[in-house]
């Protein structure tokens, strides 16, 4: 059984962690695959952006998998966590962007995914936490570092010290989800913020997320120069030239080529 599903609908991906007996967990085996789908999914020179949603109307993901986590040594929760950063950075340095729809629980590692996306849209059924600290760990696929980037460090040291999970409503509030959708129209609401990203200039769109994310772990003036960097780079391309020089012309432009 594939515990990946991916289905492209034009330039945008969805990605689907498929394992809802075990609410979408991640198991040393659904972690591999998901690594192995990022790699060829960067390939795909046409898509401009990814959606990752669990499958089933409960849970996104609802952590690692505790079952295999219970009896390992210290050597063995190295490796652990180091495939899950692994698979982790790759979506949060993916090229294009990412969107996470979280339908259900994102608990532990589930949450720590949709934390390595750019956006969070949340199902009104969605749940967040960190439950680790109450199972004798503490996060160890990126939720110490990416939480306290996005939302703080005390939202981050409230939520992972004390577990206590988070509603939709109270995620948004705090700023860790963009939007929040009907349970039953989550994807297509996803699908539209996709659609109205893949319509912008492609490499436009991959240049800002590289300063934005490079910008962040530098200082204000090195952020300046990586921006410059990227911005000047957007003059190499037809999309800018036809773009700007339809606006001057009161002309429609072309769709974007991403070139
Ligand atoms: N791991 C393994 N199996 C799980 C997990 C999980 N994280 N979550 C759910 N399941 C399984 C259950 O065991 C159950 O399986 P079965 O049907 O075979 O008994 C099935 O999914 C359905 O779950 P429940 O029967 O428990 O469903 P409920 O509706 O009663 O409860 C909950 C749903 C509240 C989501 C509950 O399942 C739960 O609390 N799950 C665990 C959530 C959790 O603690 N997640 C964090 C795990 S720790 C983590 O993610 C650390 C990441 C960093 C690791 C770094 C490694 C070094």
């Amino acid at each position: 059984m594939a515990f990946i599903i991916v289905e492209k609908r034009e330039f945008v991906a969805l990605l689907t962690i498929n394992k809802p007996e075990g609410l979408n967990a991640l198991d040393t085996a659904v972690l591999k695959e998901l690594s192995d789908t990022l790699d060829a999914l960067e390939k795909d020179r046409d898509l401009r952006v990814l959606i990752v949603t669990g499958a089933g109307d409960r849970a996104f993901v609802a952590g690692a998998d505790i079952a295999e986590m219970a009896d390992l040594t210290r050597e063995e929760a190295v490796s652990f966590a180091r495939a899950g950063h692994v698979t982790m950075n790759k979506l949060s340095s993916f090229p294009v962007p990412t969107i996470a729809a979280v339908n259900g629980y994102a608990l532990g590692g589930g949450f720590e995914l949709a934390l390595a996306c750019d956006l969070i849209i949340a199902s009104e059924k969605a749940r967040f936490a960190f439950p680790e600290t109450g199972l004798g760990i503490t996060p160890g696929f990126g939720g110490t570092q990416r939480l306290a980037r996005l939302a703080g460090s005390m939202v981050a040291c409230d939520l992972i010290f004390t577990g206590r999970r988070l509603n939709a409503e109270q995620a948004l509030a705090l700023g860790i989800v963009a939007e929040i959708a009907k349970p039953e129209s989550l994807l297509e609401r996803a699908f539209e913020i996709a659609n109205n990203i893949a319509e912008k200039a492609p490499v436009a769109i991959r240049n800002a997320k590289r300063a934005i994310y490079e910008g962040l772990c530098v200082t204000l003036s090195d952020g300046l120069a990586i921006e410059t960097e990227q911005f000047s780079r957007c003059f190499d391309t037809d999309d800018q030239r036809n773009a700007m020089r339809a606006f001057v012309n009161k002309e429609k432009a072309p769709p974007f080529q991403g070139r």
